[in-house]
């Protein structure tokens, strides 16, 4: 009786050992039995993407099961947000720690991010975090507007014409009367570039009145129509943290990220876009006015694939990303030929 109570203690002491081994060799293993518990507290550093960058890049989680991330930095300061999640962000200074208690109700595929620039690879600090679970399926998100409009995001689309001077659209706003009306609908505006509507209007005999400013003035008037002053302010500081480190403060391409990089040579203006390492000048009209608000959030959602432009498309909600494309077109328009002579 006595031996065999001996056997059994044996055996059972040879499990734990074995369950032990099995959760130290495999991670994934391991990542199950943490799953299980109720709540678990992850520890997370944080780290320059060239030292290694988050030190954990893929959490697990079931949808309702409260998630503490413990975080510390092993360098300089960081930031964790969650993109599309309007969640305050996290600040994580060297050598502290901070913890956060997160709970997901959907399933779905959450990226999170570095909200500092730490350093030129910066936005290369990012992670996933799946939620999985049985709760509702979250509703689909349609495509992305360039792909149902088959808009090639790589080939160039500098603006055959643009305005000799700075297109007026308080002016533009008197001769709205003169206008189609295909001209103010909003899959109009989507679809078409300022450049590639202002050819379109100028085809009209309707309009054959009217000067090519004139045109122009109506133009600028139609994108001031889609660009709500609030919208403007959301753009204006997404952009200042997420972009102005590359494009630059007023979009000439020439952020604090770029300038160590050798001058661009002739091939940046022209040829594949793989060798478009360079973020466009956008106070030169000819870039922006021939592109079209869906080619932008297009370039902004899936990122310009080896070209050192980001992706987005996880980080930011449409509305973050219409926001974007709003505040972008007034370097444009604000850096026309001759602006500072127009009153
Ligand atoms: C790490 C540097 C970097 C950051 C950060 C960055 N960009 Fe870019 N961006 C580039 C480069 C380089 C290009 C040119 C190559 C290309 O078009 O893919 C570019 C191109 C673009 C284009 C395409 C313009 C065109 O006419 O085709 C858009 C739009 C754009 N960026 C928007 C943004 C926005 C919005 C942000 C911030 C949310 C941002 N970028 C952040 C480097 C950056
Ligand atoms: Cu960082």
């Amino acid at each position: 009786m006595a031996a065999y109570r001996m056997k059994q203690e044996h055996l059972a002491r040879f499990i734990m050992v074995l369950l032990i081994i099995l959760v130290l060799a495999s991670p994934a293993m391991g990542k199950m039995l943490w799953r299980l518990q109720n709540s678990a507290t992850l520890e997370i550093h944080a780290r320059l993407p060239e030292s290694g960058g988050w030190s954990l890049n893929t959490i697990t989680v079931r949808s309702g099961q409260p998630l503490t991330l413990r975080f510390t930095s092993e360098d300089v300061v960081h930031g964790f947000a969650i993109g599309k999640l309007n969640l305050p962000e996290i600040e994580i200074l060297p050598g502290e720690f901070i913890e956060t208690t997160l709970t997901f109700s959907n399933p779905g595929k959450y990226t999170f991010y570095c909200t500092r620039w730490c350093g030129p690879n910066h936005w290369r600090m990012r992670g996933v975090i799946n939620v999985i679970g049985m709760s509702p399926t979250p509703t689909p998100e349609p495509p992305p507007l360039y792909l149902a409009l088959g808009i090639d995001l790589d080939a160039p689309h500098r603006a055959e014409s643009i305005p000799r001077r700075a297109a007026d659209p308080q002016h533009g706003s008197g001769l709205q009367n003169h206008l189609p009306s295909y001209a103010l609908e909003q899959d109009t505006y989507l679809s078409n570039s300022p450049a590639s509507l202002w050819m379109r209007l100028r085809a009209e005999s309707s309009l054959r009145p009217l000067s090519d400013d004139d045109l122009w003035d109506l133009v600028a008037w139609i994108w001031e129509q889609h660009a709500s002053a609030q919208e403007i302010a959301i753009g204006q500081k997404l952009y200042a943290q997420n972009c102005a480190a590359c494009h630059g403060e007023s979009g000439k391409g020439d952020g604090v990220m770029i300038r160590d990089l050798p001058p661009p040579t002739a091939e940046d203006h022209v040829t594949s876009h793989e060798e478009r390492t360079r973020p466009p000048d956008w106070s030169d009209p000819h870039q922006l006015l021939g592109a079209s608000p869906a080619l932008l959030a297009g370039k902004i959602i899936r990122g310009g694939m080896g070209t050192g432009m980001p992706y987005w498309g996880p980080i930011f909600t449409s509305e973050q990303i219409d926001a974007l494309v709003t505040y972008l077109y007034r370097f444009a328009w604000n850096g026309a030929p001759n602006a500072s002579t127009h009153p």
